[in-house]
């Protein structure tokens, strides 16, 4: 007796990049209006996503960002920590596999 297979023989593999956090870590000195116009600039967050990460590394000492491919976490978190010591603050950010 013949059954029809609806198996696929061959599994099509699907290419899906890890993703990465960028995490910003909370500090005593870098201003809390800088660190928001990172969060836009850098990172695209609106202005409502902006503030509420900011303050919620500013009371737990870290908050997510967002997350994205290696490179691209990577780059972003480096840009922006460039950008802050450039003004003498010692704003962190972390990257980290999801
Ligand atoms: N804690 C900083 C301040 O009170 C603000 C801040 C928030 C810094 C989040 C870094 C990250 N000025």
């Amino acid at each position: 007796m013949s059954e029809i297979d609806l198996k696929p023989k061959q599994k099509t593999k699907v290419q899906r990049p890890k993703l990465y956090k960028v995490v910003l870590v909370n500090d005593d000195y870098t201003p809390r209006e800088f660190v928001v116009l990172i969060l836009k600039a850098e990172f695209r967050l609106d202005m409502a996503q902006a503030e509420v990460v900011m303050m919620t590394a500013h009371q737990k000492g870290a908050c997510v960002v967002s997350v994205y491919p290696k490179d691209v976490a990577e780059t972003k978190a480096t840009r922006a920590i460039d950008a802050a010591g450039q003004l003498g603050y010692p704003l962190q950010f972390t990257v980290e596999p999801e």
